[in-house]
């Protein structure tokens, strides 16, 4: 009898050990794998678990200074995530307790191979961009786990991952709204986080010139700053004003500063100049560019401005080519974004000297002015080993030879460039601007520019056109989100409209198309979420819209 009951009170304490030792398994899955936005490619995972403590290594293996300061990258995160001091080492050798890091797996750009095992966890990037994203996938792994419980348990696992589209953007006005670099920064470190590797720094506009150059000063003197700003929204039949003098720029040190910034997190950082609309500011600080000469006040309402900058004189290409001269040593990335958009053709039809270029040039209308203003700065900018990128406008007309476009008023213009051989990025308003509301109920989100555009919209986005061949589809680069902040003027109010719009934006540009499923998704976000609050991010919390 008593043998029967030990052995019963066995089996029961058998069953508790096992449960719990699965149970602890089961969380340990949910620390890794089920916590990853974007979602990887692909995820095994496997039985048993590491546990990062103050005594893992990490081990550059390749003693390359670019994994030093990914390592460094590493040690500094983990800190803030779970507190522990990470020490590096340098050695080809085998070390017990690490987290290895080199870049000699096989595989796409930008794709990385990362393994947890029970002894040791080992990133390999395909380059150096892919063992920054396998770092990202665990930094995001630890940070998950450390919300769990004070010991940071991860679940083993396999882990094979690559980019879906090479061009993973966000774009920011600060023209509109000036943010400070400290703020750009903070941003660039968020992208970083969620694998995109392209800022869109919307530099000059009609309210604000935003960077230093040094040949016309006057265009952040003068350029640089407006006497108020609209309050309100523009559509308001009693447009408002605030009295307040609004300003800054970025010096051309500051400029340099976010770029090697950014590119230590594998950020490309593309500068958009605006040309030959949405010039106001440029023209207020010399308004000899202009087609009446003048004189301009930099705007100070919203919209779109009927002065531009004069296609027929020939002086308007030398000052933007300086300008632009000044713009190439700064940037190192392939891109110059030379705007092109809403050009109202008012000034020019009414300009001699434009009417002179377009019979000069045998050109039919203002539209082929349009396009023979960009075919010259394209020209300018391929002699300056760069590529230029533009607003879908600059279809209209003609589009240069080897221009890509930035396709905004829906798919048409990129599918119309990709026809044709041109490479797109895609940024439809409906699902890219990240400037609309947020809910329907306008009356509980701050005042927007309009539209309506949903966490779960933003899921929805498809980058790439079905009306396109599988050889034309190669020309979608990628997609990218913007944020005009005419009505954003302040840094919480821009993390409220990016977060967490931004991570879904992540996902559909980096993960497979069959491994997107918004439910999932919104499970992964919960934990991502705290640690945007960890970061100080503001961002808008999951409700029903
Ligand atoms: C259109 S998108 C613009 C911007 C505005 C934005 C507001 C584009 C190329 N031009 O100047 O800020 O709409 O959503």
């Amino acid at each position: 009898m008593k043998a029967t009951y030990s052995v019963k009170i066995l089996f029961v304490i058998m069953l508790c050990l096992g449960y719990c030792l699965n149970f602890n398994r089961v969380t340990a899955q949910n620390t890794s794998a089920s916590a990853i936005i974007p979602i990887p490619a692909s995820i095994n995972t496997e039985k048993g678990e590491f546990t990062l403590t103050s005594k893992t290594k990490i081990v550059v293996s390749d003693n390359n200074l670019a994994t030093i300061e990914t390592a460094k990258y590493l040690a500094d995160q983990a800190k803030i995530l779970c507190g522990l001091n990470l020490s590096i080492v340098t050695t080809s050798k085998s070390v017990k307790n690490s987290i290895v890091l080199n870049t000699k797996a096989s595989g796409k750009k930008e794709s990385y191979h990362l393994k947890v095992g029970k002894k040791n966890i080992v990133i390999s990037g395909a380059d150096q961009s892919g063992l920054f994203y396998g770092v990202q996938t665990l930094l995001q792994m630890i940070s998950s786990a450390a919300e769990n419980s004070p010991k940071i348990v991860i679940a083993c696992a396999d882990i094979n991952d690559e980019p879906s589209f090479t061009w993973r953007g966000m774009h920011l006005d600060v023209s509109r709204h000036f943010f400070p670099v400290e703020f750009v920064k903070k941003m660039i470190d968020m992208l970083a986080m969620y694998k995109i590797n392209t800022f869109h720094w919307h530099l000059t506009d009609d309210q604000g010139w935003r960077i230093e150059i040094k040949k016309y000063p006057k265009l952040t003197e003068i350029g640089g700053w407006r006497d108020k700003t609209m309050i309100g929204h523009y559509t308001e039949n009693d447009q408002k004003f605030d009295s307040t003098r609004y300003g800054g720029f970025y010096t051309q040190e500051q400029i340099k500063d976010v770029v090697t910034y950014a590119q230590k997190r594998y950020i490309t950082v593309v500068p958009e100049i605006e040309m030959p609309g949405h010039a106001v500011a440029a023209l207020s600080a010399y308004p000899q560019f202009s087609c009446t000469g003048g004189s301009f006040k930099t705007y100070t309402k919203w919209g779109v401005s009927d002065d531009v900058y004069c296609a027929g004189k020939e002086e308007t290409f030398s000052f933007l080519e300086d300008i632009l001269d000044e713009v190439v040593a700064l940037f190192p990335g392939q891109y110059i974004h030379i705007g092109g958009d809403e050009c109202p053709k008012t000034r020019w039809k009414a300009c001699p000297a434009c009417q002179k270029r377009i019979k000069d040039e045998g050109l039919k209308n203002e539209l082929e002015l349009q396009s023979y203003f960009v075919k010259r700065i394209e020209k300018f900018i391929v002699s300056k080993g760069k590529k230029l990128i533009g607003w879908d406008e600059i279809l209209e007309g003609g589009l240069p030879e080897r221009a890509a476009v930035m396709s905004w008023r829906g798919y048409e213009g990129g599918v119309e460039a990709a026809h044709t051989g041109h490479d797109v990025v895609m940024t439809p308003g409906g699902y890219c601007y990240f400037d609309h509301y947020q809910s329907q109920d306008q009356t509980n989100e701050p005042l927007a520019f309009g539209g309506f555009l949903p966490l779960e919209k933003v899921y929805s986005f498809s980058p790439v056109p079905p009306e396109l061949s599988a050889e034309e589809a190669k020309h979608i680069l990628g997609a990218q989100a913007n944020v005009w902040t005419e009505y954003i003027p302040t840094e919480k109010q821009a993390e409220y409209m990016i977060f967490p719009r931004i991570c879904a934006m992540s996902e559909i540009l980096w993960s497979p198309k069959a491994k997107q499923d918004y439910t999932q998704f919104l499970s992964r976000l919960n934990g991502n979420l705290k640690r945007l609050q960890k970061a100080g991010i503001n961002y808008r919390p999951l409700k029903t819209n």
